[in-house]
């Protein structure tokens, strides 16, 4: 039987009528022209937007400095682009629909509704001493202050750091010390799920003692009273009373910061990622309208928090800059239970949905009942992000959520790149479940070898670096351009190297084989974690699986698999269950990637934005059981418990 990932997906016949770009040979002649003529190219996406002065230059590079300016000269502000332009056009379209966590609790946001609640926070703002260039830290669970508080800082030239609602209050104090902030914005509770989230306390805990921050503003989201600190906090309420909705749009350069947003890097300290104005609204914009392929009555539902870059680029800033009506979730995909994210689509009458793998394995396990008892009919085009997808895992967005009918587009990209850079164009490119397929307008992926030796052709795996600049890219670390350099360009001068592997197979397309840390060399041959996982959660039995790689006397390195099994299958025993996916392994990818080891889990440890700890798994896979780094990131402590206590099975 051929493997799932070599069948090919043609575009659908009826998507493509209405698509941007409508066939393989368009994609591929445009692309041409991006990389022969990228001044021409990208000027042209410029013009898309609204200028006060339009730009002298398109791009200045220097990647040994990793300096780079584009639309040089260019003044803007963000909220013209995103706020203003459709206020006036067509102001009583919806610009975001807010699903509360209660079910069926909804709240439209026009666009001259948004207007009004920008010019407001941005007045607040500026009424507590923020100026342009200061910082503001943003520390909201989803709820629409948290959409009007960054444009009202991009509206008056503040730069905003989100800080996803599910961070402890050391992380917070952490970032807020990095940046310097002296605004914090928050609410008294977030409720998500079952549960509200003590964001207004969680502040208190990080401000304990800081001078730096002299204001805090703080949405009523409930009910609850908090102690409120005189002179510092403030109810945002009350505080948007004293103000007009009118507020005037900053002149911005095209590289001046827009926001900062924290990520993980290889060192335990998160780098404070930037990015600037023109560049990035260009690039999320101009992808957004391509890969999601925007159609004027769009309603776009990406279900990622605002917290991440996801939700900067194609929640908010994406959307908003190209007029498209966004969903702001506030809840979670189970809850109160797995038919949750259908009941919303319903609801919104969503076109076009935007989730992670990990998302979707979670639905998976619930069985196909939650999906297939809700409509869906409005949807037109489903998206991935954030993970390489399994391809039983796209198969099954494919064909039980889209029932055929929508496109998938599996899109890859960073904090650090700002938008998408390897995905498909749904009415142009076929598609291969498990590929983010081929590269984006402008963008030239390279692959490289450990020796930083350009790998040249189809059918080679390396170290995945892009060629040239693109507008969205991030222009620095905040504080710490040196680290930027370092981390970014040095190893593979003049290239941007991503930090994940990645193979071109024989037609070009691109597979993510993951954080290169996550490729294992297995007896001398490459293997990626990404591969053994799809093919143990093709397996019927399997809800979720992570694979590490572990120092093995004879191998090199061992594979060890931690397994989450579904419901139906807790009764088969523990060693029969671990022969069945070493064998389900053989099979599909052959003996060499058969687990060493298969431990049974009931939960893999992971961050609260849903990303695996592999650094924690491949040292418990090693039988290292301290220093297991920062578990404070864990969004359930009690996993990494069972698996200390459990211990591993023999090899
Ligand atoms: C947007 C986002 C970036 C890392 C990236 C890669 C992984 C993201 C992916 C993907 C395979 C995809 N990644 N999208 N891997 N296929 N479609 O997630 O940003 O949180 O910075 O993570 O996520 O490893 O390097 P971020």
């Amino acid at each position: 039987m051929a493997p799932a990932q070599d069948l090919l997906v043609a575009p659908k016949e009826a998507f493509r009528r209405t698509a941007h770009v409508k066939s393989l040979e368009d994609y591929q002649r445009l692309y041409r022209q991006s990389l022969d003529a990228p001044d021409a190219f990208w000027g042209e996406q410029a013009r898309q937007l609204h200028w006060f002065h339009p730009p002298d230059t398109v791009r200045e590079v220097n990647e040994a400095a990793a300096d780079f300016t584009w639309f040089g000269g260019g003044k803007l502000n963000v909220t013209v682009n995103c706020v203003d332009r459709h206020a006036k056009a067509r102001p009583d379209k919806a610009a975001i629909i807010w699903a509360k966590n209660t079910p069926g609790e909804y709240e439209v946001i026009t666009f001259k509704d948004l207007q009004h609640h920008v010019g407001r926070m941005a007045n607040v703002l500026k009424a507590h001493g923020v100026r342009k260039g200061d910082r503001v830290i943003v520390y909201l669970p989803m709820v629409p202050e948290l959409v009007y508080t960054l444009l009202a800082c991009a509206r008056i030239g503040a730069v905003h750091s989100v800080v996803f609602a599910g961070f402890s209050a050391d992380s917070l104090r952490e970032r807020v010390l990095d940046c310097g902030a002296k605004v914090v914005v928050t609410a008294n509770e977030g409720p998500r799920g079952p549960k509200n989230v003590a964001t207004k306390a969680i502040t208190d805990e990080a401000l304990e003692g800081l001078s730096q921050v002299t204001s805090v503003l703080v949405a009523r989201r409930t009910a609850k009273e908090v102690p409120m600190r005189e002179g510092r906090d403030h109810w945002l309420d009350v505080e948007v009373k004293k103000h007009r909705g009118v507020c005037p749009a900053e002149w911005m350069d095209s590289e001046d910061p827009l926001f900062i947003l924290y990520t993980s890097g290889s060192t335990g300290k998160p780098k404070g990622v930037l990015h600037t104005t023109a560049g990035y609204l260009v690039y999320a914009a101009t992808t957004f309208r391509y890969v999601f392929d925007t159609q004027p009555d769009d309603v776009h539902f990406c279900t990622a928090d605002v917290g991440w870059v996801t939700g900067h680029s194609y929640l908010v800033y994406g959307p908003l800059c190209t007029g498209t009506t966004t969903v702001l979730f506030e809840s979670t995909p189970t809850w109160p239970d797995a038919g949750r994210l259908w009941q919303v689509v319903d609801d919104v009458k969503a076109t076009t949905l935007y989730t992670a793998p990990t998302a979707l394995r979670s639905l998976i396990k619930e069985g196909d009942a939650f999906v297939t008892k809700s409509s869906r009919k409005s949807l037109r085009l489903l998206g991935s992000v954030g993970e390489p997808i399994n391809p039983e895992v796209w198969r099954w967005y494919h064909d039980v959520v889209g029932e055929g009918r929508c496109p998938v587009v599996d899109t890859w990209w960073q904090t650090e790149t700002g938008g998408i850079l390897i995905a498909p164009l749904p009415g142009a490119t076929p598609c291969k479940p498990g590929s983010a397929t081929l590269p984006f307008f402008g963008v030239e992926p390279v692959l490289v070898d450990e020796a930083g030796k350009v790998l040249e052709g189809n059918g080679v795996s390396g170290n995945l670096c892009l060629a040239r600049s693109w507008p969205g890219q991030a222009r620095t670390l905040y504080g710490h351009h040196e680290r930027f350099v370092e981390t970014y360009y040095a190893r593979f001068l003049p290239l941007y190297f991503t930090g994940d592997g990645c193979r071109r197979d024989e037609d070009g397309y691109y597979w993510i084989t993951g954080r290169v840390d996550d490729v294992l060399n297995v007896s001398g041959h490459r293997l990626g974690t990404a591969e053994v996982e799809s093919a143990l959660v093709a397996h019927e039995a399997v809800a979720e699986a992570a694979v590490v790689g572990y120092p093995h006397d004879l191998k090199g390195t061992g594979v060890c698999a931690f397994v989450t099994v579904k419901p139906d299958f807790l009764r088969t025993p523990d060693e029969q269950m671990r022969g069945a996916l070493r064998e389900q392994v053989r099979h599909v990818i052959g003996p060499i990637a058969s687990p060493d080891r298969v431990v049974l889990v009931s939960g893999l440890p992971k961050t609260r934005s849903g990303k695996i700890l592999r650094r924690m798994l491949r040292k418990i896979a090693s039988g290292e059981t301290e220093n297991l780094g920062d578990a404070s990131t864990l969004a359930d402590p009690a996993v990494l418990e069972e698996l200390l206590t459990k211990g591993l099975p023999p090899a």
